[in-house]
């Protein structure tokens, strides 16, 4: 058996699945339960336990891609609002009362851009990241072919860069990050103040159906991402981005970002591809960076 339990904990949903990394990717049993909006550690660790019974004695390692900076076995989260308000969590503890096979942990963009990176010709793309638009903003950078995570697991934190310095404050506690005014919670607030308040997906809708309302907050999340991106790229040399995450993926929205990007002079574009692996690239990255342990 050869088989990766691979793990990924987002701020709206925790996948699993066994991941097998051969000639070709194989996904079994992929399975989706939302992520508990409690804080309290109980909660999360119930949710884990749930997932490890379901595939208990089917796989012979584990890889967790999680929100938050992990680091030494723990779960910190940046901004604790994207996970139920729950700040800390001990991730290894947690995960190694169901099993004694050997745990793996990471940050779930970090894990993403691994996966992303893979399918890219490292010959040709040196530094590459990956953004994901969806609870909050997150990212993983490559350079010079590697994951960069710094020494505190930190790097690749861009939603908590700056989009707006008279914007809203952020879960993390500085006001105007690029979460707070993109991230799929930003669009769901200000949808909530709306005549007719609606949720992030119908917010799409309404914009691929013309709505000018929508046409506007879609547009002020691409602006961040956009701006996100022309810095990433003029301060790292970026080559390539792959954008990911439920908001990232949607329809219409990479158009956009795409679109704004073009209004800057040229050198602030890299190429952008929408992530290869979409919901799955958090799961695959943690299988490969068990794998290559
Ligand atoms: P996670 O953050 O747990 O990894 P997602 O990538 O699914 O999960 O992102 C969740 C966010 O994306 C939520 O804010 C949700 O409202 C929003 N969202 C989910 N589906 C869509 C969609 N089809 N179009 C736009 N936004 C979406
Ligand atoms: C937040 C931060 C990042 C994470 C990003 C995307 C927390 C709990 N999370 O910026 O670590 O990568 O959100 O997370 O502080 P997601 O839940 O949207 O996938
Ligand atoms: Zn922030």
């Amino acid at each position: 058996m050869t088989a990766c339990l691979a793990i990924d904990i987002g701020g709206t949903k925790i996948a699993a699945a066994l991941v097998e990394l051969g000639a070709e990717v194989k996904i079994t049993d992929r399975t989706q339960i939302h992520t508990p909006q409690n804080p309290t550690a109980e909660a999360l660790d119930a949710a884990l336990t749930q997932v490890l019974a379901k595939f208990a004695g089917r796989f012979d390692k584990v890889s967790v891609a999680s929100t938050g900076i992990i680091q030494d076995g723990i779960l910190t989260a940046l901004n604790p609002k994207n996970l139920g308000n729950l700040a800390f969590f001990p991730l290894k503890e947690s995960i190694e009362k169901h099993t004694d096979k050997s745990l793996y942990l990471m940050n779930d963009a970090q894990a993403a851009a691994c996966a992303e990176y893979l399918g890219q010709d490292s010959q040709k793309v040196k530094n590459f990241a990956f953004i994901t638009v969806s609870t909050g903003v997150g990212g993983g950078i490559i350079l010079d072919g590697k994951l960069f995570t710094g020494q505190n697991g930190v790097a690749g934190h861009i939603g908590h860069s700056l989009a707006d310095p008279n914007g809203e404050v952020c879960g993390c506690g500085r006001v105007g990050c690029v979460e707070a005014v993109a991230a799929g919670r930003a669009i769901a607030r200000e949808a909530a103040k709306w005549e007719q308040p609606c949720d992030p997906p119908e917010v799409f809708e309404r914009f691929r159906a013309g709505d000018q309302q929508a046409a506007d907050l879609v547009d002020k999340s691409a602006k961040a991402i956009a701006n996100l991106i022309a810095d990433l790229t003029i301060s790292l040399d970026i080559e390539c981005i792959a954008l990911g995450g439920s908001v990232g993926l949607a329809q219409g929205y990479v158009e956009r970002v795409k679109h704004l990007l073009a209004q800057m002079p040229k050198i602030y574009s890299p190429e952008i591809v929408l992530a290869h692996y979409a919901q799955d690239a958090g799961l695959i990255g943690a299988a490969w960076w068990a794998e290559q342990a």
